[in-house]
């Protein structure tokens, strides 16, 4: 019965899906605009990645522009990237182009699927895998399984590297120094907290933040702001995007 059969495609490939990344080279945790360039890049270079996003939609705060008004600004410095991804887009002011905010995003998205990389939506990474000082994995839970606080364990994940691109509470950073002891690689050895809006200032810290921040976990994207107290640059993306890119050059350096 063709009901039967409906049912049993979804199952059949989804945990045929699942099975294939329970052992990524990376796991990415967010799928805003810096984590999605990152998983395009890397899956690019042939490496087996996987993003894990909270929201049924992920897309992070792109799809917004900002306060809903669905246009974003990049700066000439990412455009080659815009370029990349096939999005339109129109010469605003000196350096400065403007695109429409959801032909961006789901330009991001899918060219990073396309290149292989696998989305994992409606998937809350509550904690990391720690061995021996290292991070070296995720653990993932249904986001309405949190949301309701039901008390039901998670899953694991293991990969060799995790990214954190959480966003502005750069939450995989937190949680690795809260539980573990340990200090992550910024002046006070933990989250120092995003700073008030600079653009400029912002936008280049964004970049120069893109690190490893402790063995094991890198940042990218306003998680990697928020974790070294570099200011917030708003609805810029330029920084978003080259952050992407930039982690994904360092593993990819890293696996060579
Ligand atoms: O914040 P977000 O868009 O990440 P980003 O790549 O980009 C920031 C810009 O959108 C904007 C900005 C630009 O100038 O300032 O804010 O740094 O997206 C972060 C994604 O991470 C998901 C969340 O649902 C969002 O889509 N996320 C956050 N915590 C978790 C998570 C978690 N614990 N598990 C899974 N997903």
């Amino acid at each position: 019965m063709i009901e039967t059969k409906v049912s049993r495609g979804i199952i059949q490939s989804y945990f045929e899906k699942m099975e294939r990344n329970l052992n990524l080279d990376v796991a990415i945790v967010g799928g805003g605009p810096s984590g999605i360039v990152a998983a395009y890049y890397l899956a690019k270079a042939g490496l087996k990645v996987a993003i894990f996003d909270r929201k049924l939609s992920p897309g992070g705060g792109m799809w917004g522009g900002a306060m809903m008004f669905n246009q974003i600004v990049v700066q000439s410095e990412a455009m080659d990237i815009v370029r990349e991804f096939g999005i339109r887009h129109e010469p605003y002011d000196e350096g400065l182009y403007v695109m429409d905010s959801v032909e961006s995003t789901s330009s991001l998205l899918y060219h990073a699927v396309h290149a292989g990389a696998t989305v994992f939506n409606c998937y809350s990474v509550e904690d990391v895998i720690f061995k021996q000082n290292e991070v070296c994995g995720v653990v993932v839970n249904w986001t309405p399984v949190l949301r309701e606080g039901l008390h039901v364990d998670p899953l694991n994940i293991l990969a060799r590297f995790v990214i954190d691109g959480t966003g502005h509470d750069s939450e995989m950073c937190r949680t690795v120094a809260r539980k573990n002891g340990i200090s992550l690689l910024t002046d006070t050895g933990d989250v120092v907290g995003e700073r008030s809006l600079d653009v400029s200032v912002g936008e280049a810290e964004v970049v120069n933040g893109t690190r490893e921040i402790y063995p094991g976990l890198y940042v990218c994207g306003m998680a990697a702001s928020a974790v070294s107290g570099t200011p917030r640059m708003g609805p810029i993306f330029g920084g978003m995007l080259l952050s992407g890119r930039k982690v994904a050059e360092q593993i990819i350096e890293r696996l060579k």
